[in-house]
């Protein structure tokens, strides 16, 4: 190996030109309004055994020792029990238990400070005016304390989201995922591809600089090309599971369509627990699209009751028609649902040749909608009798009114929605936001250059800019308008 390669790698991964590696350094982006010290309450609003507050920034030691008695700071990262009382007044407010995190040993990085009061909320605004009262401190605005973290290199941006949606997770594979996330596992994959990338950088420039030196090894290019074919291969198959990712932040749409009467209405009523949708023995009761957020075992799911798909009603009737099938066009998961005591009838004849049999056999653009049979009434069925339909595709049987097989339903519900979502417990990191996939997609943009052109400075150039949106996505050279619209998504005191 020639010596002077490693030294170029150092090179191109430090590169006056090279944008800044996915690292956890200190993201070098100013927090408005920093210096100043912040506080806020950090837990809950309302009523609770607890409220926590919390300040950060260089005047928290201060607060510290202004708020309580005895005034010496605890020792650091110990909770202490501590009287609190109104610096100006003395006026006792508490007796909470305080804990001091000197920086960089913090979550922000500075120093900070945390009062764990009794949460009643004149306690809580006591402590919070207390804290006002002090020189040099100011009520943090949303998602200050997290914006200081990234600031100061604790997180990187794909942690910070990882953590805004733990904050948020409503289901479980939404806490999985948020969880993974914050850990830094997409922060990790992206450092791996960037690392990849410095050396096959290095690689072309050394090419670049000594393409002429005897002593250069030989294929040095080839094997930088190749490395850029497999990271464009890892890439492709990350951007064709970009979509799962988001469905597992925003929720899978999951659509019940069958003929009238067969207890879709009853059904949704089933799974989200609650009265979303008029259930009447009337065909034709649900004529608008009621959409409902559940969790599906397990997975975020946008839960849609349809109109009975039917021909020949009336107008209102058939403009519900009209959106049951514009809705079952955009699903991600078709509930389709029948009555089990009469398939043999025209309407569930119908719905099982227009809709269900394309659904398995897949649709015009090859992509073949996922969809799940269920046999509604099997109450109504002879005890004990044979399948109602054994010639029809896999399906499940089910009674809305007893309950009778929806732990086989819901148990179905997940495998296909871990297929939907990707499953966060084992899958590989996923992609959960538009901004990782757009970046993704730069990246592999900048590749598709390199491997077209065959200028050598023009395919350096194309690495770089590969790079530069890798170091995108963990947070590297960000906007502040990207900034500013995730740290939206936190709330005061985060
Ligand atoms: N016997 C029986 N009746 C059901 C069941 N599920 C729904 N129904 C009845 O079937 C009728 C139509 O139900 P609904 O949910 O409004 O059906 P939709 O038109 O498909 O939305 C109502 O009278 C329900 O009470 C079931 O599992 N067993
Ligand atoms: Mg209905």
């Amino acid at each position: 190996m020639w010596r002077g390669l490693w030294t170029l790698v150092a090179r191109a991964a430090r590169g006056p030109r090279s944008p800044r590696p996915c690292t956890r350094q200190g993201s070098g982006v100013p927090v408005p309004g920093s210096g100043a010290t912040i506080f806020a309450l950090s837990s809950g609003h309302g009523r609770c055994g607890i409220a926590v507050i919390r300040t950060s920034g260089p005047a928290s030691g201060h607060a510290l020792r202004s708020l309580t008695a005895p005034r010496d700071l605890p020792p650091a990262r110990s909770a202490c029990l501590r009287l609190l009382s109104h610096p100006r007044s003395g006026e006792p407010l508490d007796r909470a238990l305080v804990l001091w995190f000197p920086g960089p040993q913090s979550f922000t990085g500075e120093d900070c400070a945390e009062f764990h009061v009794h949460g009643g909320p004149a306690v809580v605004s006591g402590v919070l005016q207390a804290l006002g009262s002090v020189p040099g401190l100011r009520p943090a605005e949303a998602g200050e304390f997290t914006r200081r973290a990234f600031a100061h290199g604790k997180l990187s941006l794909t942690e910070v989201e990882g953590l805004a949606d733990l904050i948020h997770a409503e289901t479980e594979a939404q806490r999985r995922q948020a969880l993974r996330q914050l850990d830094g596992e997409l922060g990790h994959l992206c450092h791996g591809w960037a690392g990849t990338l410095t050396k096959a950088l290095a690689h072309v420039e050394a090419y670049i600089d000594f393409g002429e030196d005897d002593n250069l090894e030989e294929g040095v290019l080839e094997q930088a090309n190749s490395e850029v074919r497999e990271l464009q291969l890892a890439l492709g198959a990350h951007l064709r599971d970009a979509r799962r990712g988001q469905r597992l932040r925003s929720g899978a749409h999951v659509v019940v369509a069958g003929p009238p009467n067969a207890g879709k209405s009853s059904l949704v009523n089933l799974l989200s627990r609650k009265p979303v949708s008029i259930v009447s023995p009337e065909p034709g009761t649900t004529r608008d699209v009621l959409e409902t957020p559940v969790d599906l075992a397990g997975f975020p799911a946008l839960l849609s009751d349809t109109a009975g798909l039917r021909e020949g009603a009336g107008p209102v009737e058939q403009e519900g028609v009209r959106r049951a099938r514009e809705r079952l066009e955009q699903a991600d998961l078709i509930l389709a649902v029948l009555d089990a005591s009469d398939l043999a009838s025209p309407s569930s004849r119908n719905f099982l040749d227009t809709v269900v049999a394309p659904a398995g056999a897949g649709s015009p653009n090859g992509n073949s909608q996922r969809l799940l049979l269920v046999l509604n009434k099997s109450d109504l069925l002879p005890p004990g009798g044979p399948d109602p339909s054994p010639n029809l595709r896999p399906h499940l049987l089910l009674s809305c009114l007893t309950g009778e097989g929806l732990d086989g339903l819901l148990e179905a519900l997940r495998k296909e929605l871990a297929e939907v979502c990707g499953d966060p417990s084992t899958g590989p990191p996923l992609l959960t936001r538009a901004r990782h996939q757009h970046h993704l997609q730069g990246c592999l943009d900048a590749l598709g250059h390199y491997t077209q052109t065959k200028d050598l400075a023009l395919a350096a150039e194309a690495l770089r800019l590969a790079r530069g949106h890798l170091a995108r996505i963990t947070g590297g050279g960000g906007t502040e308008e990207i900034l500013d619209i995730i740290f939206r998504d936190f709330c005061v005191g985060k």
